[in-house]
């Protein structure tokens, strides 16, 4: 098995910096798109076969160096007794959202087996047939949260801060539901194959340095501990928090992950002795390939070759991204020297 990605996460040296691309599976795909138009994105997730066969797509068509599970934040969800649907064009949308400390008691716990049988099934295929290292995931618990309070997509979370603040009991009980769901669902992950896992923090941005330090970041330290003795690598990844990195290196990951907002080497710095993912931002694949080509390298001149990165977008491969680009891309990434360079200034340029 190529174990690039591997040995990149533990920060060892590598023959050249592994790359992989978040949202890879589905969206830009042709092939994904043929499949979706016979099964919706559940029923993906509930056939096996299926669910193998989307997850590898990406990893033969575009030569990267991990796949990850396909699968979406919410599927674990259902589990959990949440009713939701995934609409074609908004996302998922939660039949009865979490307004109290009442809705959180209902919530059940997490069998895997019966929540995800199929989905644990498909990480077997997946691991039996894969060149490359399986990333499985889950939400991390504020970003599912926000969809769990505010019934669907949402820019500004306000219902979720808002129940933050004014019914601390009810966070607690939510946050204690969803990182205990977590901890199992990863746990069955891992324990069907997953070689990795990665938390989606996505929309965690949105909140400022206090409030993720007292209502967020004790919940992910417990978290990273609960999955600690699953002894596999762990990815810490969200967006727009340029403003929060030092905090949640300090809760947990092996790698955190980078959006394009701040340049690799600063948030480098500001999580001190990790791995780093990241962090061309998903636009630019909407342009011309010289200047992804561009900022792909200045993004790999600050990585400088010192072990522990891993390249990838800052946020997900967007639907309109051609994935010829996608390949190109993963061959400059693979071609680039990775032969350590002295220190990093930001703004320098090759
Ligand atoms: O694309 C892949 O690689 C497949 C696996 C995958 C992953 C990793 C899907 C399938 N979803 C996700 C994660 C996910 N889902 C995140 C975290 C990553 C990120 O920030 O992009 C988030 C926030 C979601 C929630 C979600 N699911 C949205 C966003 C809505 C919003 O709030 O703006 C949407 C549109 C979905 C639906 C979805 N999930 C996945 C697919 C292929 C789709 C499209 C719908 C479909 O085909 O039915």
């Amino acid at each position: 098995m190529n174990d690039r990605y591997l040995r990149a996460v533990r920060r060892e040296p590598v023959d050249r910096t592994p790359v992989w691309f978040m949202r890879q599976a589905g969206r830009s795909l042709p092939e994904f798109r043929a499949v979706r138009a016979r099964a919706s994105l559940i029923e993906i997730t509930r056939d096996p076969a299926l669910c193998a066969e989307v997850t590898l797509q990406p990893v033969r068509r575009l030569g990267v160096d991990a796949a990850i599970l396909f699968a979406d934040i919410t599927t674990p969800l259902a589990g959990i007794g949440v009713a939701f649907d995934i609409e074609p064009g908004v996302g998922p949308v939660v039949e009865h959202p979490i307004a109290s400390a009442a809705d959180v008691a209902r919530l059940r716990s997490f069998e895997p087996d019966e929540a995800v049988g199929p989905l644990l099934e498909a990480i077997g295929l997946i691991r039996a047939a894969s060149p490359v290292p399986l990333i499985g995931f889950a939400g991390a618990p504020f970003t599912l949260a926000c969809y769990l309070v505010e019934g669907g997509p949402s820019r500004e979370f306000l219902r979720t801060k808002t129940l933050m603040h004014a019914e601390p009991a009810a966070w607690t009980a939510l946050m204690d539901a969803l990182v205990a769901m977590t901890i199992r669902y990863l746990g069955a992950q891992v324990a069907a194959g997953a070689h990795a896992v990665q938390l989606f923090d996505s929309w965690v941005g949105g909140l400022g340095p206090r409030d993720y330090e007292r209502n967020v970041a004790p919940w992910m330290r417990r978290l990273f501990a609960g999955l600690a003795p699953l002894g596999v690598p762990t990815t810490h990844f969200g967006v727009g928090t340029a403003g929060l990195l030092g905090l949640q290196a300090e809760a947990g990951g092996d790698v955190i992950g980078l959006d394009w907002r701040i340049a690799l080497a600063d948030g480098w710095a500001a999580v001190g002795e990790r791995a780093v993912q990241g962090n061309l931002d998903p636009a630019l694949l909407l342009g011309p390939f010289e200047t992804v080509a561009e900022t792909a390298c200045w993004i790999l001149d600050q990585a400088g070759g010192r072990p522990g990165h891993i390249f990838n977008l800052g946020h997900g491969v967007l639907p309109e991204t051609d994935p010829d680009d996608l390949c190109r891309l993963v061959d400059l990434v693979h071609e680039y020297a990775t032969a350590p360079t002295p220190p990093f200034v930001t703004g320098s340029t090759r």
